[in-house]
């Protein structure tokens, strides 16, 4: 009996030693977001802009060619991070800025927390936008292992300062560099996608090959300030681009260089041959594109994504194809938890549909595709007047709702994540996007019924929606008062708040349209 025992005991133990050192079969998962890059500033969209890196990427991969993202940031990591439609979260109201006690709400799981569930180890280099009021919204309390990177955007890109103007209270200056552990002041002046590139490569020179790795990496590149090296904004010298245009290209092509780093770095740490990419833009090209529109419209210039899959984890059938279906930002967390074989989901319904079965080959015609987008419901966002044109339809024509179906999408009161009018009576249009990528042509007249079932879609979603929050700045967000570093200023135990819950009638006298409420990103 004790042999046995012993013996029992001997076999375990050489079994753990043996799983203790052999690598993980499970992929690792790296997900890289590009911040305001728009859907043509890549050499393979047609771009002047050199961006071999990921062009060769994504050309290797699968591309994602109608994919929809949603038109700032925030919403789009929120969904990124869940799953799930902004206008479930609370998101879908601007940007969550620095000095506003917000957060991606706590009872949202996000896909740090499931990696992490299921045995993988989670990492987050780079931007997070997604809360900082109280400890409990930082990345390191949402799943994430460690953390190296900002809070909030637009960061000068050598100092790590961020300033943001907040009414009767001046300027809010500080630093936003840390790491799960604390504050980091760092002064070596490394350009910024090249930090968080080296730190990723750090990360996976030290990575246990044991455990999967899920890494979350947000660079800030090519958000505002319009900041590249010369070395980059050089390549565009004689092609008669006017100097901002030039930093700008500098920029995307410092990102992509900063995207081979990060490769060459998984290959050199042995990672390479076991991983799936995803990349993806967060939202449209600052000052517009292409297409009509800019970020934060709800235009194709806003809200035309950019992503792909890439990696040898993929099916080698599977290299080089397009999905040309309808994808949503929010079809990457099912994607992704699929691929690195986790079977846990989150306690919320999600609203992704997984792409995995289109890259391991097993899509057949039972794969449900994505027919239709939600893309926005903002009860907070009304414009003045309805469309005097009695659609039939429980939709308030005031509110602002999205609808894409297929090749159709409505739009409902504001078009922008600001408070626009695109017409002076009119507040509902139709565009076929696929016809007229320009969005010139609208058909809410000739296709009305069509146009009055999109918004009892929207309208039957409406008591799904969460009220957008979006309390009062909190003077005490000061970094002044905080170490001069952005970090949490408020105490758990304070309850959260959301304040700004105004009537039609008080949102119309303080912000008429065509006029945006203080605002900075
Ligand atoms: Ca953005």
């Amino acid at each position: 009996m004790k042999i046995n025992r012993r013996l029992l005991l001997m076999t375990s133990l050489v079994a753990n030693a043996i799983t203790a050192t052999t690598p993980t079969t499970r992929p690792n998962v790296v997900v890289i977001v590009a911040d305001d890059m728009g859907h043509h500033d890549l050499s393979s969209m047609g771009s002047h802009i050199q961006t071999p890196n990921i062009d060769r990427l994504s050309t290797e991969g699968v591309k994602l060619d109608n994919y929809y993202v949603q038109p700032v940031c925030s919403p789009t990591r929120g969904s990124l991070m869940t799953g799930r439609y902004p206008f479930r979260l609370g998101l879908q109201h601007e940007n969550l800025v620095g000095y506003r006690p917000a957060g991606l709400p706590l009872e949202e799981e996000t896909m740090a927390d499931l990696f992490r569930e299921c045995g993988y180890k989670t990492s987050m280099i780079g931007k997070w936008q997604l809360g900082f009021f109280k400890e409990s919204y930082l990345p390191w309390n949402r799943g994430f292992d460690e953390f190296f990177g900002q809070l909030l955007g637009g960061q000068d890109y050598y100092s790590r300062k961020k300033c943001l103007k907040l009414r009767n209270h001046g300027n809010l200056c500080g630093y936003d560099l840390r790491t799960h552990e604390g504050p980091v002041r760092d002064t070596s002046a490394k350009y910024q996608p090249f930090l968080y590139a080296d730190k990723a490569k750090e990360k996976f020179a030290a990575h246990n090959k044991t455990q999967p790795l899920y890494m979350y990496l947000a660079f800030q590149s090519v958000h505002r300030p319009l900041q590249a090296p010369a070395m980059y904004t050089r390549l565009y010298d004689g092609q008669g681009l006017t100097g901002p245009q030039k930093i700008f290209a500098g920029m995307v092509t410092a990102l992509d260089a900063a995207i081979g780093d990060v490769v060459d770095g998984l290959k050199e740490s042995g990672l390479w041959n076991n991983t799936i990419l995803f990349f993806s833009n967060d939202n449209g090209r600052e000052g517009g594109g292409r297409h009509r529109g800019g970020k934060n419209d709800f235009y194709q210039g806003g809200i035309s994504g950019t992503g792909f899959f890439a990696g040898p984890v993929i099916a080698q059938s599977k290299q080089g194809t397009r999905l040309k279906h309808l994808t949503h930002i929010s079809d990457v967390l099912p994607t992704v938890l699929a691929a690195g074989q986790c079977k846990n989901t989150p306690e919320k319904p999600i609203d992704g549909f997984n792409l995995w079965p289109f890259m391991n080959g097993q899509d057949n015609e039972d794969v449900k595709k994505r027919r239709e987008i939600p893309m926005q419901i903002n009860p907070h966002l009304v414009l003045h007047g309805h469309d005097p044109r009695n659609f039939n339809t429980k939709w308030d024509t005031r509110m602002q709702g999205v609808y894409i179906k297929g090749d159709m999408k409505l739009i409902a009161g504001s078009y922008s994540i600001l408070r626009r009018r695109e017409h002076k009576s009119r507040t509902v249009f139709l565009y076929n996007v696929t016809e007229d990528s320009q969005e010139n042509y609208d058909l809410s007249d000739q296709r009305r019924s069509l146009a009055e079932s999109l918004m009892d879609k929207l309208a039957d979603l409406l008591p799904e929606a969460k009220y957008p929050w979006h309390p009062t700045p909190d003077p005490k967000s000061d970094p002044d008062l905080n170490g001069g570093f952005w970090g949490p200023f408020q105490e758990e135990d304070l309850p959260d708040k959301n304040d700004t819950q105004v009537t039609d009638e008080d949102y119309d006298t303080v912000y008429p349209d065509d006029e945006d409420e203080p605002f900075d990103q």
